[in-house]
């Protein structure tokens, strides 16, 4: 039978379940990813598991989110991190080596494996022909002790690409393309497969690009063949013995297929605050900008940065621009300081930063009040760059140099410039000191731990009857950076408890305050909100803090999937309304009681809740299968495996 490429890889790699869209499945994991910011969590997890050797063939831990080392917090956890490494022997990639996804592309990724990684962003792979995908810490950390990650088997999305991009218009436009036609929600469970003959145009950092920003799609991942441009970037990585071709077979057959002309591709923008509020460029005129920021994993590759140098070296930067470059890996900042892009750069007046995450996660760069900051990056939630005034535009790097070039949002067709033709090096400069491989032999090594490392909360298995409050209502799409905001309080997330005191911070200050009271007087706390809540990242902090709190359930319109996942694993029930308007039966404050919790959840009876301010019941609904049911019960993944 004609498979697809989702399909071929899936069926290489299934353990248990019916290989069907909506079922359940568990697939075996070849590579792990982890990143400080959420690794720290991850690896305290991974300790509470004991594993006696990892399950995977690869696992490799980035230190690459925050990397600003103010304060000891930072640096005392990358020494946890890179103590943990060689116990368990796990690559480790030091500060200072590049973003995450960048890094894995170049170093590591290869067609045809499965990853699983503590970022949403994971999905990067997918330019490479991997089934890439992002999880929170607690499911990596299993996937390295068990070698597996139970999920939804998708169903698959066809993209049929035609044609090839015009002079000036990018990758990242394709992907804005798409969330233009998708938008950011309604996706749980799907899987994008690239094809068509406008594929082999695309190279695979440009590929990566799509798959990248295919996380905002809220897609399970994307996926593009492994074909002669794969080949062509392994072998110039170095690495062109793990080439393998994989391609849908004609025939094979798709959920839905959406097709883009890549030649009718016109330069496009996210405009504020959602990676899926998309514009034409040539639409909007006048819009003053005052910072302009290359970077990112979706956007730091050397072709990135590269085309940014050739046009900062044809035309002057507008003078009251801040134009700032953070370079996706060392491999990039290195290949173009050797070939005077950097200096062209430089000679600009571009300020170059870390190639890390940095802006991207609002621990610098901060853009002033109410100003308009465009940049190459991936989200433009509100307040995520550190200015909650601040408004954010996503583009391509072309749009973002001509930006800056103008002073204002620009389409680069526009510009009286030739346009740089970057050509992929035949050779990248390979130089893997900054990663330190797994041990081999392990000697007695002391897990180093500074004081900001606390423990993986705890949480108690689920009571027979929920009787507490709602602490709090909000609405449509909120983010995992409304729930638990990084940037400055990033230090934080090896120390729940600390960490727990902001949760909710950009929509209610006193809700962690609330919620603690009522914790301490025995009453539990409610979440009460819209349409896909837990939007963005894999942040498990996201449960782990309300968990600690004494959040006992969410009550949703919709869930988005990694958040769902990660509120299961912290034993935090996911309840849905039976009728979505249900969703106005309820406000903060409201004292509520679900009674007969394990049995109805046991029987998979139907759920309601009471609502004694108002007096009324409400019908709930929960798509749990018969494991995730044991989990919650449990009070959370960790427990039940601890059983
Ligand atoms: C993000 O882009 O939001 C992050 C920061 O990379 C997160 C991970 C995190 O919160 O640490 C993600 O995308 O999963
Ligand atoms: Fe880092 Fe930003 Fe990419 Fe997240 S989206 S991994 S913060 S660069």
């Amino acid at each position: 039978m004609a498979r697809n490429i989702v399909e071929k890889i899936l069926a290489e790699h299934i353990v248990s379940g019916v290989a069907k869209a909506g079922s359940e499945v568990t697939i075996k994991i070849d590579q792990t990813l982890t990143q400080d910011a959420t690794g720290t969590m991850t690896y305290l997890q991974l300790e509470a598991l004991k594993p006696t050797k990892l399950a995977t063939e690869l696992s490799i831990s980035y230190v690459d989110h925050n990397t600003t080392q103010i304060g000891f917090e930072n640096f005392d956890d990358h020494k946890y991190l890179q103590s943990i490494a060689r116990i368990y022997s796990i690559y480790f990639s030091r500060a200072g080596n590049g973003i995450c996804h960048q890094v894995h592309l170049e170093r590591f990724g290869a067609p045809g494996k499965t990853l699983l990684g503590s970022d949403s962003h994971t999905p990067t792979g997918g330019g490479l022909g991997m089934f890439a995908v992002g999880a929170g810490g607690l499911d990596i950390a299993v996937a390295m002790a068990r070698g597996n990650f139970t999920f939804t088997y998708p169903s698959v999305t066809r993209v049929l690409l035609k044609g090839k991009l015009e002079p000036w218009c990018a990758a990242k436009d394709v992907i804005l393309k798409l969330l233009q036609i998708m938008t950011t929600r309604g996706n749980v469970g799907t899987v994008i497969e690239y094809g068509g003959p406008g594929v082999k145009s695309l190279s695979v950092p440009e590929r990566a690009t799509i798959t990248n920003m295919g996380a905002e799609l809220g897609v399970t991942t994307s996926v593009f063949p492994s074909d002669k441009n794969t080949q062509a970037f392994l072998s110039a990585q170095g690495r062109g013995h793990q080439y393998t071709p994989i391609e849908a077979d004609t025939e094979s057959q798709y959920e839905k297929t959406i097709e883009i002309d890549l030649a009718a591709i016109e330069p496009l923008v996210a405009m504020p605050h959602s990676p899926g509020n998309v514009a034409r460029v040539a639409d909007i005129t006048g819009l003053v900008t005052d910072q302009v920021v290359i970077g990112s994993c979706t956007n730091s590759s050397y072709r990135d940065l590269m085309i940014a140098a050739r046009m900062v070296e044809q035309q002057a930067l507008h003078p009251e621009v801040s134009f700032v470059v953070a370079p996706g890996s060392r491999q990039v900042l290195r290949m173009i300081a050797d070939n005077g892009g950097l200096s062209a750069l430089i000679g600009a007046g571009a300020r170059l930063a870390e190639n890390a995450c940095g802006f991207c996660i609002g621990n610098s760069m901060a853009p002033g009040s109410d100003s308009v900051s465009i940049r190459t990056s991936n989200r433009n939630f509100p307040g995520r760059s550190g200015t909650k005034s601040a408004r954010l535009y996503l583009t391509s790097v072309e749009t973002a140099v001509a930006s800056a070039i103008k002073g204002e949002l620009y389409d680069p067709r526009r510009l009286a410039m030739d346009y740089p033709e970057i050509n992929q090096p035949a050779h990248f400069q390979i130089d893997d000191s900054m990663i330190i491989p797994p041990a081999k032999e392990i000697s007695a090594i002391e897990i180093f731990r500074g004081p900001n490392i606390g423990q993986p909360p705890e949480n108690d298995p689920l009571p027979e009857r929920i009787e507490g409050s709602v602490t709090i209502k909000v609405g449509d799409k909120i983010t995992t950076d409304h729930i638990m905001p990084a940037g400055d309080k990033l230090k934080y997330r090896s120390n729940i408890p600390r960490y727990a005191e902001f949760v909710f911070l950009p929509l209610d200050e006193k809700f962690s305050e609330r919620a603690m009271k009522n914790k301490n007087k025995g009453v539990a706390n409610i979440i009460v909100a819209g349409l896909s809540y837990g939007q963005g990242s894999s942040r498990e902090h996201a449960a782990l803090c309300p968990m600690y709190l004494g959040v006992k359930a969410v009550i949703a319109k919709s869930f988005e999937r990694i958040h769902i996942a990660n509120l299961i694993n912290a034993g935090i029930l996911p309840l849905t309304f039976h009728h979505e308007n249900d969703y106005e039966l309820l406000d903060q404050g409201d004292e509520v009681v679900m009674g007969n919790l394990p049995e109805t959840l046991k029987g998979a009876k139907e759920l309601y809740l009471f609502n004694r301010t108002k007096n009324i019941k409400i019908n709930l609904k929960y798509k749990l299968s018969h494991q995730d049911i044991q989990l919650i019960l449990a009070g959370g993944k960790l427990n039940y495996l601890r059983e």
